[in-house]
Order: structure tokens, then sequence, then C-alpha cells
């Protein structure tokens, strides 16, 4: 197939499914063409069958904003010509889904069908607001397939919406050949050179993900237990994490790594990851830990507990209770019996149900069945 996949190109999750999305389709043999304003920040290499096509924005002075929607809807139908497109995939909802319906209306009579996937804050916080909800509920139902990245988000979308058509869960999935445990092939001592512990976090360090917290969880399991704390991505609330880490004079314990492309590589130095979020639709950062027999300490919130059973591949604790997330976390860096026991399971259940050797095939099916009812 000939499949083109929009997304916001940073460091967001929407876009590193979308774009792990578009390699694995690659791999499989189809034609994906990124369309979007910046190339995805995971296409590290030029590869086969994978291609970007850059939106062109004219600045005009009279635009205060310049109206991203219409150049990509633009782009969009151009790509669709030139490349000959079976359909357009778009990851979160807004502008997206809006640009793919344009497209599709201004192509017609030719078919050029479009899939949304929804992520998350697409819905729960920016198509919730008054101001992008009916446009938001319109692309949904004018999608030619929607699908939700876990059941949470699913029923949400359903209810707060009100949508009458069909959404799909198709959760997200790691490629676990990539992300897998390295047996001790991570130089920890670069990190940990007197063998303390490490936690990590791994986020767009936007307010939702709560960083504070971490750095708060971080410094209650320090003051029982020598350990390291990473800090993986960048984001509005480095700044205040970065000024909480010199006030409690923990600098030499925290090590803030900025946005990274290889996270494989530092989950797997880790021994418990952190997701103190207020809520998450899905958890992706949890998912590539366990993925790499990282057990996590997440808020129970969203769609995490479809991801990680509480006291089986990590705990799940109520969101903002950081004693309790502190304890939880000492809970398994104190019992090397109890974190190999968590290890074993979290790599597990990401091999049975989150590969992505099982899930793409979900995403090709889809496809298929658009393209034959369109
Ligand atoms: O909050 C983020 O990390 C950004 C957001 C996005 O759309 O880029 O993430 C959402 O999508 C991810 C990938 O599907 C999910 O793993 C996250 O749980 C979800 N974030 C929220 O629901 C807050």
């Amino acid at each position: 197939m000939r499949i083109g996949i929009t997304c916001y190109p940073t460091y967001g999750g929407s876009g590193v499914v979308a774009t792990e999305l578009g390699l694995e389709l690659a791999a499989r043999g189809h034609d994906v063409h990124f369309i979007s304003y910046a190339m995805p920040v995971r296409i590290t290499e030029a590869a086969e069958h994978i291609h970007f096509h850059e939106v062109e924005m004219l600045n005009y002075p009279l635009f205060d904003h310049p109206p991203y929607t219409l150049a990509l809807a633009t782009a969009m139908t151009n790509v669709a010509v030139n490349e000959s497109l079976d359909l357009l995939h778009v990851h979160y909802a807004i502008p997206h889904s809006v640009s793919a319906y344009l497209a599709r209306a201004m192509l017609k009579p030719r078919r050029l069908p479009f899939v949304t996937t929804l992520h998350g804050t697409d819905i729960t916080l920016v198509g919730a607001d008054r101001s992008y909800l009916p446009i938001t509920r319109f692309s949904i139902e004018e999608s030619d397939a929607v699908t939700a990245i876990s059941e949470y988000l699913r029923q949400v979308t359903l209810r707060e919406f009100d949508i009458r058509r069909p959404v799909e869960v198709i959760p997200n999935f790691v490629n676990c050949e990539v992300f897998r445990p390295a047996n001790g092939k991570c130089r920890r001592e670069e990190f940990a050179p007197h063998g303390e512990k490490i936690l990590v976090h791994l986020s767009n360090f936007r307010p939702v993900k709560r960083v504070p917290d971490v750095v708060e969880i971080f410094s209650l399991v320090r003051r029982e237990l020598p350990t390291k704390l990473l800090m993986i991505g960048d984001g509005p609330d480095r700044t205040i994490a970065e000024w909480m880490v010199r006030e409690k004079k923990i600098s030499r314990d925290v090590i803030f790594l900025g946005k990274q492309n290889q996270v494989q590589d530092l989950l797997n130095c880790a021994d418990v990851l952190l997701l103190p979020s207020d809520l998450e639709s899905f958890g992706l950062a949890a998912l590539e830990g366990m993925a790499c027999g990282v057990p996590a300490v997440c808020s129970r919130v969203g769609g995490v507990s479809e991801v990680l059973r509480d006291g089986v591949e990590g705990f799940l604790v109520e969101a903002r209770d950081v004693h309790t997330m502190a304890t939880r976390a000492l809970e398994i860096l104190s019992s090397p019996e109890r974190h190999a026991e968590m290890s074993l399971a979290a790599r597990q259940r990401a091999l049975r149900n989150f590969c992505s050797n099982n899930i793409i095939p979900l995403y090709e099916d889809l496809y298929q069945r658009v393209l034959k009812n369109s």
C-alpha cells in the first residue's frame, strides 16, 4: 500500500508512535510518505520506502498565525496525487484530521480515505475544550476509520463527544527487538560509578507529566538508598525541575540528558522507571521501559492499568501521592528478587501484548477494510 502519515514530528508520544508505525510499515514493503512541517525526530536515517514531504507555509504579513491546517491539506492533496496514495493515516485529531477531511473533499471524485488515530490530549485536553470540541467531533465522525490507543481513550471519546460511530482500540506498540533487556551491556558506571541504583523518567516535560513529582519521589528514595536519577526529554517543566534539584542540593545525583534518540540504551541502565503523570491515555514510556525489562512506578490514571498491572510489572499509585510512589520504588530497588521478578514480568507482558509484530498487522487489516469500504 501507499500510505500518507501525518503526525506532530516532535518528541511527543503520538509522534513517536506514528513514526515507529511508518518505519514498521516500510519494513513490511509499504510505501510510507510522512507529511508534516518537519522530519519526525525518530527518523534518523534514510530508508527504503520512507519518504518525507515538508509542508510549505506562506508567511504573509496579514496572517497573525499562518494557517497550517490549510497548508497541510494542500500538501496532502499534492502528495496523494503525485505519489498515488491509497489512504492517509493521521495521528492526533487536531488539526490533522481536519486537513485530511479537506484533502479528501478536494480530491473528489478520486478516493482518498483517511484513518484518524486518537492519542490522548487531542481528546482529553485540547478536543474537550469548547473552542475545539465541535470540530474535533466533526472530524472524528467524518473519518473513514477511527482508532484509539486504549480502551480508556475509546470510552472517553464515545462519552465526551457523544460519538455514534465505531472507534476501534489498537494499542500502542514497541519494537521488542530494539527495546530489549541489554543483559548487563549498559555502561552503568557512567551514571552510577559507586554502584548506586538508577531511576529514570522519560517524557516531554509537560505539566501533565508532573515532572516536579519525579524530583520529589527521587529525593525521598535517595534519603534511604544511594540512587541516581536520569531525566530524559525536555519541555516546559524542565526549568522548574532543575531549580528543585539545585534547591535540594542533589544536582550531582540528577542527570538531565535532554532529548535523546536511542532511548533504549538509556532505559537499559535503569532499575525503575517513574511515570507519575496526572493523566496518561496509555503511557508509552512505561511500555518502552517494560520491553527493556524495567519495572515502572506509575500513577493509576487513564489507560495505564491496561499496560501495567499493579504489583506485577511495577506499581500503580494514586496520582500526586509521591510518598507512596517513593515507598513502592524502594520496595523494588531494595529487593533484588522482587526486582528480577518484576523485570521478567515486564518484558514478558511487552512481548505477549505489545510487540510491533502483533500490532502492525491490525493496522494493515484496518487499512484493507477502509479501502474496501470507501
Ligand atoms: O503527553 C504526551 O506525551 C503527548 C501525547 C501526544 O499525543 O503526543 O501523548 C499521548 O499519546 C501517547 C502515545 O499514544 C500516549 O502514550 C500518552 O499516554 C498520551 N498522553 C496523554 O494522554 C496525556
